[in-house]
């Protein structure tokens, strides 16, 4: 006797720069997932209800000074707590939606200018930004918000928190690229959005992606995939 067989979820991960309407999409598509008859949820990261995403807030909102490496980290366990409900959710056949994810975690951290005291040449590099998240869920697709600068800061908020300065914002773009050029065994991983239109314009490309995923996890072997 064979025993009933749940297609896992898909692992769908948004990226994209602040204010590329990232939260917008997600919620919108995981209402239309919803609709559609899919069983989805949606994850943020940095999920800033948890013991280290109260550390995490606290570092985003002020101008506490916190060590570059351990704030790297902390953002990698809080992706490491989720690890075990992330995967029992795949394999439960529920789709995830991640609000950001390690991309986000890579070029943050790698985009900060060097500190003076430790190596005033080397910035965190992005091998060593990526290491703390190799083992952890691989995403079927990662579908990037791309918006010019400009749009972006046009967009209500923007300057609130840490990070969301200009300078900065400009390096995390061109590290996004870099990382989307990378390796070219990922190259299929990424699915390129103009995110300069309307939302529901938007709304539909990122909507191709995601069937493009589910198109991957039906023709896949069944298993979630390791960062
Ligand atoms: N961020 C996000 C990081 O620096 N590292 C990470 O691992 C992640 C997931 O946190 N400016 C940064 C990007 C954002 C900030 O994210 C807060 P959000 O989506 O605005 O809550
Ligand atoms: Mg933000």
């Amino acid at each position: 006797m064979t025993t009933p067989h749940t297609p896992r979820g898909a692992l769908i991960a948004i990226e994209g720069l602040d204010r590329a309407g990232k939260s917008t999409q997600c919620d919108l598509l995981l209402n239309r997932l919803l609709s559609s008859g899919i069983p989805a949820k949606l994850q943020k990261f940095p999920d800033r209800t948890t013991p280290t995403g109260t550390l995490i807030n606290t570092y985003l909102t002020s101008s506490t000074p916190l060590d570059d490496q351990s704030i790297h980290l902390l953002f990698s366990a809080n992706r490491w707590e989720a690890r075990d409900s992330l995967l029992s959710t795949l394999l439960s056949g529920t789709t995830i939606l991640l609000d950001r994810y390690i991309y986000s975690g890579i070029v943050f951290s790698a985009a900060k200018p060097p500190t003076p005291i430790k190596d005033p040449k080397q910035p965190l590099s992005i091998p060593w930004c990526k290491s703390p998240d190799i083992g952890l869920p691989k995403p079927d697709i990662i579908i990037f918000l791309n918006i010019t600068q400009e749009d972006a800061e046009k967009r209500a908020g923007f300057g609130d928190e840490r990070y969301e300065k200009r300078e900065l914002q400009e390096k995390v773009r061109g590290l996004f690229e870099d990382l989307r050029g990378e390796d070219s065994n990922d190259k299929d991983d990424w699915w390129v959005v103009n995110a300069g239109g309307t939302v529901e314009e938007v709304a539909e490309e990122v909507w191709k992606g995601v069937l493009e995923a589910l198109r991957r996890v039906k023709e896949g072997n069944g298993e979630v995939g390791s960062i």
